[in-house]
């Protein structure tokens, strides 16, 4: 088994990591290993202080969602265990190498972030009107599909659908993917608030694979790739706690830093208490001890 200072590191983002698997293991398909870090990001910085077994609760999550929805779209994953380096078990996943789409694939089930900002100045998001009156955080009458630019540095910009079909070069594929992320959503929100959370939105990567067949790739329905919030104590009119971040910013806010680089140390009280929350995340939304995806995943 390589380890992972030997494989070439294809990309990185802020908290996770890519690698190359192909030469590694030979296989007969491109393969890559995706990593994800221990690492945390409040108001877009990257903290110093890692929030342990983070990396392996998005992980483990990522892993439940693709096995629930594989029913509504084929996805890249090959293997949590079969090829993951020893010291990434539990971390990392064996993936397809796909043809990724250039666009983001938003859907927003509540009005909130971005999509609250361009709906109190234009009424709309991505290009749909919405309904007059709309309160922060209050849900839309159905999910919406609101793509986005994958921007190389900075934010992320709302486009319309046709923008969207423009950059993939298919409208008829683009309309797929439309379909596919609205199912994802709607399949996954009902699954969330039945065991006491809000999956407020979330964003969808996907790509085409050697026979161009559309695949689901990226992490799925992670924290954080989408907004959870708690359903107790849920009310618009006003921004909702984060399920798993809002110990760090609470506590980011209080101490005084003004959002700009370089984040600030997390105190312990905080890292623990931020991990405890990753932690409910897993057990609430899969229904099982977060313990059972360390054994099974082989870091435990
Ligand atoms: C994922 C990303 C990460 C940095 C490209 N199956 C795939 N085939 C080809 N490309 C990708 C995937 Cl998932 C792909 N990203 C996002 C992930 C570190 C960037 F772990 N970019």
């Amino acid at each position: 088994m390589s380890a992972l200072a030997d494989l070439p590191l294809l990309a990185s983002g802020k908290v996770r990591e890519m690698y190359d698997l192909s030469a590694a293991q030979g296989v007969a398909q491109p393969a890559l290993l995706m990593v994800a870090s221990d690492r945390i990001s409040t108001y877009d910085a990257v903290h110093p202080t890692p929030i342990p077994d983070k990396g392996k609760v998005l992980t483990g999550l990522s892993v439940f969602w693709f096995a629930k929805t594989s029913q509504i779209v084929a996805n890249h994953l090959i293997s949590a265990t079969d090829g993951v380096p020893e010291e990434a078990r539990g971390r990392a996943l064996v993936v397809r190498r796909l043809r990724m789409l250039p666009v983001e694939c938003v859907v927003r089930g509540y009005i909130t972030g971005s999509g609250w900002k361009d709906y109190q100045a234009t009424g709309s998001v991505s290009g749909i009107a919405l309904p007059a009156g709309l309160r922060e955080s209050e849900q839309l009458p159905e999910p919406i599909f609101t793509p986005s630019t994958k921007a190389e540095e900075g934010h992320d910009e709302a486009i319309d659908f046709e923008a969207a079909a423009e950059l993939v070069g298919d409208a008829a594929l683009m309309r797929r993917v439309e379909d596919a992320s609205i199912e994802l959503y709607s399949f996954a929100a009902e699954h969330a608030r039945e065991r006491g959370v809000i999956l407020a939105d979330t964003k969808f990567e996907f790509g085409l694979d050697d026979s161009d067949e559309l695949v689901l790739g990226d992490e799925v329905l992670t924290p954080d790739s989408s907004r959870y919030w708690p359903a107790d104590g849920y009310e618009p009119g006003r921004g909702q706690p984060s399920f798993d971040k809002q110990y760090v910013r609470d506590w980011a806010s209080a101490s005084g830093w003004d959002r700009r680089p370089p984040a600030p140390e997390i105190p312990d009280d905080v890292v623990a208490g931020t991990r405890a929350r990753y932690v409910e995340a897993y057990e609430r939304i899969t229904g099982e001890p977060f313990e059972a995806w360390l054994k099974r995943s082989g870091a435990a």
